[in-house]
């Protein structure tokens, strides 16, 4: 049985647990849902409305970062949580990729908008909104999300 991915198109909390699945290079299907509708969906398998939600059979795991340890034991390959956590040094925690990256990268995606992102992005209508995203390009926190997209995903 395949793994089955519940999701919005655009939620950071989505794209951390598909990208965590991507790194893993973990074979499943996406499923978008729409705001609203998605209620109706999620209760046949949860008491909670939000996604990311995956399904395996019939195990059932709501949330960005249980997916992420769900996945860690059920694909120990290409590790995503650091040996030792205390570690700092080039990335954020020890020195390889690690979901601490994937994460902030991930909830920074609505904000730097990376091209590696799955899916594309609308264009942005509202030039106040365009000058705030636009007054971001240089800081380092930005350049360091598309940095690590770029090298990650
Ligand atoms: N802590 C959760 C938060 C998930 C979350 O808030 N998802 C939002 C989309 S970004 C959602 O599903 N909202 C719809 C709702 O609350 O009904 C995670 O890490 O997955």
């Amino acid at each position: 049985m395949s793994i089955k991915l519940l999701v919005f198109p655009h939620s950071h909390y989505c794209e951390k647990a598909r990208w965590a699945l991507d790194f893993k290079g973990i074979d499943y299907q996406v499923r978008v849902i729409m705001p609203w509708f998605h209620v109706r969906t999620l209760k046949k398998y949860t008491d909670v409305s939000t996604v990311p939600v995956l399904l395996n059979g019939e195990t059932v795991v709501q949330g960005s970062s249980k997916i992420i340890d769900y996945l860690e034991t059920q694909h120990p390959a290409h590790l995503l949580s650091p040996l030792d956590r205390y570690e700092l040094r080039e990335c954020l925690v020890g020195d390889r990729f690690s979901r601490a990256d994937l994460s902030v990268s991930s909830m920074l995606s609505l904000l730097v908008m990376p091209e590696q992102h799955p899916f594309p992005w609308p264009a942005i209508p509202d030039p106040q909104l365009q000058k705030f995203i636009h007054s971001y390009h240089r800081h380092p926190v930005y350049k360091w999300a598309q940095k690590i997209y770029s090298r990650h995903r």
